[in-house]
């Protein structure tokens, strides 16, 4: 029998959580996901020994297709309007209820919904429909096939090796891997890119060489609904085919392209695609072809295209060889600059991934302006679940609210469309746009090193599914079903995570401006790290003030790639939102915000109350840090202690830095040094 988490923590997919489930009858028809909705309940009965309960009834698992052929006229006649792809229904019958679906992965998300919310669920009296917001809803994986490389096993990974690979080859034992495609399945994930969009010359040979490693994991992928995906290198032609060239208009490149995608299909029949990261951070790209990126990205949409695949390619273009002495170039402007000249020009089956921000995943950026820019491209918004930036799974750092905040902006201003429906495809008819986000697992037993960031990876795949739910009603689901009937501890950690995206941003880099951390690692406080550096990331702090200019009228005019009435609203100091004033704006220290308070005193007051924050967090840890399991209360306790150090490493950094140069003392007399 297959194992069922049996080297590491189930995370939210505790087999406690199936009882009200397995107390029922559960008869499921169907070879495909359906299959594997069949394995895992014989699974939690072999592991929980639960097994029917007379009178409690039964649960029918079965498609719309299958009810229709058994004569089951009378369940499918009350399944709500609505039901697409991947979605599900809960209709009540004589017996207990019916779950069904359009297809079988439907099944498998109304099987996993049935563990998510028990008794309420299975007890309806009225059908249920739940169907997915987006239609991509997908993972990249940034692993690498060696540890021994300058990033490691995982990329920005901070939570032990890849579950993937290891010393160069696909690991032997799947059964991890199998664990980690029934936690993606069970929020609703679909798609995922099984290795870095940085492609080193081992996990380019994924594409060729190792076709039948992938074709396993595809294997595993597909029977909980997963379409697997390759990061590919651009320049595979040369390196991996032997030609001369890897120019995307030159026939022998589209006829490599095309051989060796179709040896993937032949290998693979439902094989999702490619990602590529193209042209950026010294990675291979159209551009040394003199040709641009609708060429590039159409040249493998080509190939794909006969299959049903789809190119994933990503916008973070930008130069990292910048001059910092260079005030007019702006990183911010250039997925736009870059992207939007070549809006219409992709084809059908290109989706441009597009960074939820112009920066890279700081903890706080405007949104990314080519998201609302783009009318006649596939979009899909991506997120990072790993906390390069926000914390290195050291720090407790609810990310959800803020991807939220991003889903809810309404980029494009008068006509109203919020990042969310763009990002479905509901604005211009775009079928297959969504979400993508980097993945924060590894080998840790754990699985994301610290256990509190699991509900990352939970609500990342929560909110792909249904942008709408509230950051805190996913949180509450995450904390019932992490540690259930634990009520104490969720009333504590609730407190504790709910308002933890907040409270690193007020330890961290002020207003916007963000970096300001040490360079190469991203972790912990060095404000001038990045100064004078050629990545583009600069402050601009002097004797006079911080930030930097962004508008039309002085500055970079990054403001004015957005849609009215934003342009506007961040142009003017006096409407730019106060989260966002350095970001836009360069302002003298004693520049009164909209809060009242002035740039040098927000500064102070905000690091000093977001230790406080952090000390309060502690203290309600400790509370109940006894009610919970030694291996995760110490686990917690521990990165707890490091976020304390870390937040006031940040504290007397940020402020000494900002006293030193402006010469301001704090109008409350705190200790800066
Ligand atoms: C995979 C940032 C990270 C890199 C990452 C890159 C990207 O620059 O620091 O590690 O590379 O983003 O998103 O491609």
């Amino acid at each position: 029998m297959d194992p069922y988490f049996a080297t590491s923590d189930p995370c939210w997919l505790r087999p406690e959580n199936a009882r009200a489930l397995l107390d029922r009858e559960v008869v499921v028809r169907g070879d495909g996901c359906a299959a594997t909705v069949r394995r895992d309940v014989d699974l939690l009965r072999a592991l929980t020994g639960l097994a029917p309960v007379a009178g409690r009834g039964r649960v029918l698992v079965a498609t719309v297709g299958d009810l229709t052929a058994e004569g089951d006229d009378d369940v499918v006649g009350r399944v709500p309007e609505g039901l697409t792809a991947d979605g599900y229904a809960v209709v009540p019958d004589d017996e207990g209820v019916v779950v069904t679906a359009l297809d079988e992965r439907g099944l498998l998300h109304g099987f996993y919904a049935l563990q998510r919310h028990g008794e309420q669920l299975l007890t309806t009296d009225v059908p249920v429909l739940d169907v997915p917001g987006n239609p991509v809803r997908m993972i990249n994986q940034w692993d690498n096939m060696r540890a021994d490389g300058p990033m490691g096993s995982v990329e920005r990974g901070y939570a032990g090796r890849s579950i993937f690979y290891a010393d160069g080859r696909v690991v032997a034992d799947r059964s991890r891997i199998r664990d980690y495609a029934r936690l993606l399945a069970s929020v609703g994930i679909n798609a995922l890119s099984l290795n870095n969009v940085n492609v080193h010359a081992d996990e380019s040979r994924l594409l060729t060489e190792h076709l039948a490693d992938v074709a396993d994991l595809a294997g595993i992928l597909r029977e909980y609904g997963i379409a697997a995906y390759l990061s590919v290198n651009f320049a595979a032609p040369i390196e991996l085919g032997g030609l001369a060239t890897a120019d995307p208009l030159a026939p022998d490149v589209a006829a490599w392209w095309r051989r060796t995608t179709d040896a993937v299909y032949e290998a693979i029949p439902d094989f999702g695609g490619y990602v590529v990261k193209a042209d950026s951070e010294n990675r291979p790209g159209p551009f040394s072809y003199g040709r641009d990126h609708a060429d590039g990205a159409n040249l493998l949409a080509a190939a794909l295209e006969p299959h049903g695949g789809r190119v994933f390619w990503r916008c973070f273009v930008y130069d990292h060889q910048q001059d910092w002495r260079d005030r007019s170039t702006d990183r911010a402007r250039a997925a736009y600059d870059h992207f939007m000249p070549l809006d219409g020009r992709f084809a059908d089956n290109v989706v441009l991934q597009v960074k939820m921000g112009p920066m890279d995943f700081q903890v706080r950026e405007p949104v990314s302006p080519l998201i609302g820019g783009l009318e006649r491209t596939n979009v899909a918004v991506e997120f990072q679940v790993t906390q390069e930036y926000t914390g290195h799974q050291k720090h407790v750092c609810y990310l959800v609210p803020q991807w939220r905040e991003v889903l809810d902006f309404p980029t494009r201003g008068d006509d109203g469309a919020p990042v969310r429906e763009i990002a479905a495809g509901r604005t211009f008819a775009r079928p297959v746009s969504g979400v993508c986000a980097v993945s924060n697992v590894g080998d840790d037993r754990t699985w994301t090193g610290h256990p509190l960031a699991q509900a990352n990876l939970y609500g990342f795949g929560r909110l792909a599914w249904d942008p709408t739910l509230a950051p805190d009603v996913v949180l509450d689901e995450w904390l019932a079903l992490t540690f259930p009937g634990a009520d104490e501890v969720h009333a504590a950690l609730r407190e504790i995570m709910a308002g933890s995206w907040l409270t690193y941003e007020r330890y961290t880099a002020p207003l916007g401006v963000g970096w300001m951390v040490n360079p190469g690692s991203h972790y912990g406080p060095s404000v001038d790290g990045y100064e004078y550096t050629a990545w583009g990331t600069y402050h601009f702090a002097d004797r006079d003030g911080v930030g930097v200019d962004r508008t039309v009228a002085t500055g970079t005019g990054f403001a004015g790639q957005y849609h009215e009435p934003w342009a506007s609203t961040y142009e003017d100091v006096t409407t730019c939102p106060t989260e966002l004033a350095l970001f836009f704006h360069h302002l003298p220290y004693d520049h009164t915000l909209r809060t009242g308070s002035t740039v040098i005193q927000h500064i102070y007051d905000t690091h000093f109350v977001g230790v406080e924050e952090v000390e309060a967090m502690v203290t309600r840890w400790q509370g109940v840090a006894h009610l919970v399991a030694a291996e995760v209360s110490d686990e917690v306790s521990r990165r707890m202690a490091e976020q304390l150090r870390s937040a006031r490493e940040w504290r007397d950094q940020i402020t000494t830095y900002f006293w030193r140069k402006s010469g301001v003392p704090d109008a409350h007399g705190r200790a800066i040094h």
